[in-house]
């Protein structure tokens, strides 16, 4: 072989080395949703949360312009604004309620969930919506455990019951329109169900009712009621998962990959102040982002820490120190899309910071880091880029 020919092959075989390299690392080309029919801004929002994983992670809390510490309902205001002159990215909802009455459990407005929806939307934000089903069976909350999943399902006393719930929230869903353009949604249905607290959780139905339970959702809302602006994100509790076996743990409930989007996680339990020892927190807070950072770069779906926080965070460096420390110092690569902590419901209930909050002055570290990222940040999230 000639000295030419030969390093032409080598040149060829470095190519191709980096081509399969460029599209077996993490999450490269174009991520598939789930719903093969979802409108171009959904699945543009997809491939966007995707890239933008690769810059930062954006910051979401629930109900943030709902209501905040001593205000409720106010045009444009959240006690994240407040504290530093921008929205989260990352708005949550919750549809608890939403069949028996015009405003959800923790009493907002549907309506003006509504008007919040298309207010992010048009600002570029992102909004992401989770149920507190009632029981449909007793009509009690999501807490009331009375066993009740396996008829629910096709052919179950309860079925139309829960059709008729499904309903109320395609229509709700329909609403969400911007002109003729629905608006995307990260839905995050039957969340924390490793865990014994809600009718769907571990212990009140099985594993396989579960699945079916999920399934159905999806099928309905994506093939019968042709709901096709949802990217469907699924949430076990980090606290139910046995850190040992997690990668198997995950997966108690996994209705498959055609049925999510999102590799989600609630932890509340890893991010708390750790009296005793907290490297141990710190270390197990590290290693659930990165099982889902892994699990969802195999998938190739994105991964999203759905819920946390430390209730009036009496840590005042709590968020620099406790919620992203860990993800940079991480051994290895964190890769996730968002973090979203729980509503401000009161000065005795609130997970997000607030202007004279003891945290305030942390949180505006927390902003201010290139890692994380806010409404401002976000640039055309629904297009093509
Ligand atoms: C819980 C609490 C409750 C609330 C529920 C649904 O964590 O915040 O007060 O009703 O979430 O948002």
């Amino acid at each position: 072989m000639r000295v030419n020919q030969r390093i032409k092959i080598s040149y060829l075989a470095f190519y191709i080395m980096v081509l399969i390299a460029s599209c077996t690392s993490a999450n490269q080309g174009h991520l598939k949703l789930i719903d093969d029919q979802a409108t171009e801004e959904t699945s543009n929002l997809y491939q966007n949360l995707n890239r933008l994983a690769d810059k930062g992670i954006m910051f979401g809390h629930e109900d943030a312009m709902a209501y905040g510490i001593s205000w409720n309902g106010e045009e444009n205001r959240s006690d994240v604004k407040d504290v530093v002159g921008t929205h989260p990215a990352v708005h949550g909802y919750d549809l608890g309620q939403i069949s028996s009455s015009s405003y959800n459990l923790d009493s907002v407005p549907f309506e003006r969930m509504v008007t919040m929806i298309k207010d992010v939307y048009s600002r570029g934000g992102i909004n992401t919506i989770s149920w507190h089903m009632y029981n449909p069976a007793t009509n009690g909350g999501s807490w009331d455990k009375d066993s009740v999943v396996k008829d629910m399902l096709p052919g179950g006393k309860y079925h139309e019951v829960f059709k008729g719930k499904l309903d109320k929230a395609a229509e709700f869903f329909s609403q969400l329109k911007s002109g003729n353009t629905f608006i995307p949604i990260i839905f995050r249905p039957f969340h924390e169900h490793n865990g014994d607290w809600f009718w769907w959780g571990k212990g009140n139905c099985s594993e396989e009712d579960y699945i079916q339970l999920w399934k159905f959702t999806v099928d309905y809302l994506k093939n019968t009621r042709q709901v096709h602006h949802l990217i469907y994100a699924f949430s076990p509790d980090r606290s139910r998962l046995n850190l040992t076996e997690a990668e198997k743990e995950y997966y108690y409930g996994y209705p498959g990959d055609d049925y999510v989007d999102i590799i989600g996680l609630d932890n509340y339990i890893d991010v708390r102040p750790g009296e005793e020892n907290s490297q141990k927190e710190i270390d197990d807070y590290t290693t659930s982002l990165q099982l889902i950072t892994k699990i969802a770069e195999e998938k190739q779906k994105i991964a999203a820490l759905t819920e946390t926080g430390l209730e009036k965070i009496p840590v005042p460096d709590w968020f620099t120190s406790r919620l992203l420390k860990p993800i940079k110092k991480s051994s290895q690569p964190i890769r996730i899309s968002y973090i979203l902590v729980w509503r401000n419901a009161s000065t005795e209930h609130h997970f997000g910071p607030f202007p004279g909050h003891p945290s305030e002055q942390d949180f505006k570290k927390f902003y201010k880091d290139k890692m994380t990222l806010f409404e401002n940040d976000l640039k055309n999230m629904y297009k093509s880029k």
